[in-house]
């Protein structure tokens, strides 16, 4: 639907490349200029953005499906609204992401098939189950802790409609990590039983946490690019790396262990960490983690079973445009 609002490509030259305006682009970028959805950009800029910012809509929404699980389960009626007011934000995450998305010239259909048929990646994180109440907090704590570290920078990204989306999620992202540290808090407090649950939801999900700030640089294919054009201001690894030294302090005192016997603290202050397992990253990206198939078919699913919706907004839409043209013409 905002594509409609958007100059059409189709007899313009906003196709054409040529070196002088992309000369002229980078400049605009240099200057920490904003781009705008009718400015004229390069075929690669449109394309890496559109990329990015559909698998980020995409993980989004796939990513309410681990939490929405224990909404039915919640301990408390506070738990419960709060982890209901969380995973509702996440669909809002989504939805403005792919309105973002779709100020670059794709249409909204496009994009969320391209995650349906399994073509268009979503977070490698989502692919892992959430076990026990404890994963709740670890969720808030670390994926929205690492989505945070992540998405800050992208507030200043150089795309003016993804940039400022990213101000409200990272709002809301902040009370998501806040409520899962406070679930955490009040697990390591807790019976020895639910402390031993703490620690173990934080075992397993310490390394993928860490595999959601993508490759490692050298293996990057697009960070060249995206930091050239300032999408991205950091790298993965400078990302991972502030993660870790945010986290560590945070696991002491909650009284937790970070699963990695071998981190040590070096000169600078900086907590090194052991090798990350990049084969169970591929398999995971490969569609073989342990949800990936569940993940899909539940998002097919839901596409399916919401097309009346779709149907019926659409009607409408119609009926409300020929009621207006028939009172224009009056
Ligand atoms: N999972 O060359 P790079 C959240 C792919 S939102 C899957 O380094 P780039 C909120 C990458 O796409 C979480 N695929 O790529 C929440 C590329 O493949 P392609 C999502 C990954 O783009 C919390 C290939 O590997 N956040 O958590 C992953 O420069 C709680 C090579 O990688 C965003 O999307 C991965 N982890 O850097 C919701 C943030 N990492 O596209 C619910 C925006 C890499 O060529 C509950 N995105 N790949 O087929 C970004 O910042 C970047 O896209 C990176 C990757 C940093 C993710």
């Amino acid at each position: 639907m905002y594509t409609q609002a958007l100059n059409s490509s189709d007899g313009d030259d906003r196709g054409i490349e040529d070196a002088g305006r992309a000369a002229q682009f980078q400049a605009r970028i240099d200057a920490d200029d904003r781009i705008e959805p009718n400015d004229w950009m390069p075929a690669a800029y449109r394309k890496t953005l559109t990329r990015q910012i559909s698998q980020h809509a995409h993980s989004e929404i796939v990513g309410m499906l681990p939490e929405g699980n224990w909404i039915t389960r919640a301990p408390s009626l506070r738990r419960k609204a709060a982890l209901l007011a969380k995973v509702q934000d996440e669909c809002g995450h989504g939805l403005y992401l792919y309105a973002a998305a779709e100020t670059l010239g794709t249409s909204r259909e496009e994009l969320v098939d391209g995650m349906l048929s399994g073509k268009a990646k979503y977070s490698s994180i989502f692919n892992y189950p959430t076990l026990t109440w404890a994963d709740i907090g670890t969720i808030g704590w670390l994926v929205d802790g690492a989505a945070i570290m992540n998405q800050i920078p992208l507030c200043r990204c150089s795309y003016g409609p993804y940039a400022r989306a990213m101000i409200r999620v990272c709002k809301e992202e902040s009370f998501h990590q806040r409520q899962g540290f406070e679930i955490m808090v009040t697990l390591c407090r807790g019976t020895a039983e639910q402390k031993a649950m703490a620690q173990n939801a934080l075992n397993r999900w310490w390394w993928p946490v860490l595999m959601m700030f993508g490759p490692p640089d050298q293996a990057s294919q697009h960070s060249d690019t995206s930091t050239k054009w300032k999408i991205k201001r950091f790298s993965n690894d400078e990302l991972r790396q502030k993660f870790v030294d945010a986290t560590v302090p945070q696991a002491e005192f909650l009284g937790l262990t970070i699963p990695d016997p071998g981190m040590k603290q070096n000169a600078n202050g900086n907590w090194e960490y052991s090798a990350i397992d990049w084969d169970e990253f591929k398999q995971v990206l490969a569609g073989n983690g342990p949800c990936n198939r569940d993940r899909l078919a539940a998002r097919r699913k839901a596409h399916d079973e919401g097309a009346w919706v779709r149907e019926a907004a659409a009607a409408y839409a119609e009926k409300r445009k020929n009621r207006q043209l028939a009172q224009a013409a009056e």
